[in-house]
């Protein structure tokens, strides 16, 4: 299963048998004060540096989300679309869950891009699914139905498949639908984890659909995140997550994902790990 998504000048292929692509997380007004203010002031300027670092930093997609409470998120996230599209050339991954401003957003949208998100509930299928069809985007399909985020990995597989059933009955392929298996603090549930990798091996080996994660959710309220954060991301691949949405900023993440590629045969030679390595190192010099 190979998924394919474009921005303006970009083409990129995320597949179980290529290295991970990471969706870069930090275009999100949550945990941010300053880029909430600057959204709510109508000040784009910090999603062009901020989309920028993150390409520097390995970001093969980047996630928009422009959430603030009292804003017009319609006219927002089609302004912060054209302003990050006017920056970089990769593709984008939607982030919303006003379905007015997910069209306005993929009405002015160059390329093919990946719609986050979608649940398993019949309400959120109809009212997301047709407008994903409409532009020819591809979605990403929340382990979540009309009872909640389940706490057995095969309800939250039940879940998925339902999405892709639903997805296909609109004709859109499995390639164009990547399951979130979803991430939950293990600082509230110590099974957390345990529930997500689950899920994802389920996902893989009876759906096939690439496989995307919020790393970062399951370290929320717990003390080094990065550390956390860092190797779920390396379990979770070793697992089957192919596209994790997470910080490239963030060094032990980046590592740990090189690492993980290196590990699983998807880095011949150490190519990668080594440019990493050498990049980093004339960073220390200059
Ligand atoms: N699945 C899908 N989409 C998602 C998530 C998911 N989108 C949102 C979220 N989860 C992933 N994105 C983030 C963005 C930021 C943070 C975590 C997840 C975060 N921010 C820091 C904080 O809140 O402390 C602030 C970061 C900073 O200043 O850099 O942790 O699970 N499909």
């Amino acid at each position: 299963v190979i998924t394919e998504l474009a921005g303006t000048g970009r083409t990129v292929r995320i597949s179980a048998d290529l290295p991970v692509v990471i969706i870069g997380e930090r275009i999100n007004p949550t945990g941010r004060k300053r880029l909430a203010a600057a959204l709510a002031a109508g000040d784009l300027s910090l999603l062009r540096s901020d989309a920028v670092q993150q390409v520097q930093a390995g970001a093969q997609i980047l996630d928009i989300n422009v959430g603030v409470p009292g804003t017009d998120e319609r006219a927002l996230l089609a302004a912060a679309v054209k302003e990050v599209q006017a920056a970089v050339d990769l593709p984008l991954c939607i982030d919303t869950a006003n379905a007015a401003a997910l069209d306005a957003a993929l009405a002015v949208y160059q390329g093919k891009a990946l719609v986050n998100s979608v649940t398993a509930e019949d309400a959120a299928l109809d009212r997301v699914l047709p407008i994903v069809k409409r532009y020819g985007a591809a979605v990403i399909g929340l382990a979540h139905d009309e009872r909640g985020i389940s706490t057995s990995p095969e309800q939250r597989l039940a879940a998925a498949r339902k999405i892709v059933a639903r997805a296909a009955a609109l004709d859109i392929s499995p390639e164009d639908v990547v399951i979130d298996p979803l991430a939950l603090t293990v600082g509230a549930d110590s099974a957390a984890g345990l529930v997500t990798l689950s899920t994802i091996q389920l996902v893989r080996q009876t759906l096939g659909n690439n496989i995307t994660l919020g790393a970062s959710n399951a370290s929320f309220g717990l003390p080094d995140r990065p550390t956390l954060n860092a190797t779920f991301l390396a379990m979770a691949v070793a697992v089957g997550v192919t596209c994790p949405i997470t910080n490239p900023l963030d060094a032990v993440a980046r590592k740990a994902l090189l690492a993980a590629d290196l590990f699983l045969g998807h880095d011949a030679y150490g190519g990668n790990w080594i440019r990493f390595y050498r990049a980093a190192m004339r960073g220390l010099q200059s």
